[in-house]
């Protein structure tokens, strides 16, 4: 295992049903740590990089409206396993099937109007958080808990 740093947004619809805490508490009790944190807009120009590989899809469309409709929050994630570690909290894809205890499988109905992001890979989360954040804004904070999460 190794020490990794994701990125894991919080869709517009996350602040809509006031549940933006809860969903943050899920992470931190997991163990990860937040090192930066960011309630933003999302552009169309932004939305395009992010979701680059689904460009030409039938979906992108709808999935541009929803993603600039309103604030996301985007966070970085440092553990042992983050990527996976957060990719595993969201759940499978496919809103519809994901199994209960997951994020999607417990407060999400519509593939369509997803509540999370989560990347999927080390290169994946280095490139994400590079469209969201600067070099100051991280907080390298020394986490007194650590040892009990590994
Ligand atoms: P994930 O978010 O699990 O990494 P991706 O990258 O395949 O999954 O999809 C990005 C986002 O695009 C999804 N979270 C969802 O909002 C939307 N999306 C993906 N596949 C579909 C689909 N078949 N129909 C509608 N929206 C989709």
């Amino acid at each position: 295992m190794a020490m990794e740093r994701t990125f894991v947004m919080l869709k517009p619809g996350t602040l809509q049903r006031r549940i933006l805490g809860e969903l943050i508490s899920r992470f931190e009790r997991k163990g990860l740590k937040i090192v930066a944190l960011r309630l933003t807009r999302m552009s169309p120009e932004l939305c395009g990089l992010h979701y680059a590989e689904h460009r030409d899809r039938d979906f992108f469309p709808d999935l541009t409206a929803y993603m600039t409709s309103g604030p996301v929050l985007a966070m970085a994630l440092e553990g042992e396993s983050a990527v996976t570690a957060a990719r595993g909290l969201c759940g499978p894809t496919q809103t519809e099937t994901a199994p209960p205890g997951t994020i999607r499988g417990d407060f999400g109905a519509r593939t369509r109007k997803n509540i999370v992001h989560a990347s999927d890979s080390p290169e994946s989360a280095a490139r994400e958080l590079g469209l969201f954040f600067s070099p100051e804004d991280y907080h390298n904070w020394e986490d007194d808990n650590a040892r009990w999460f590994v």
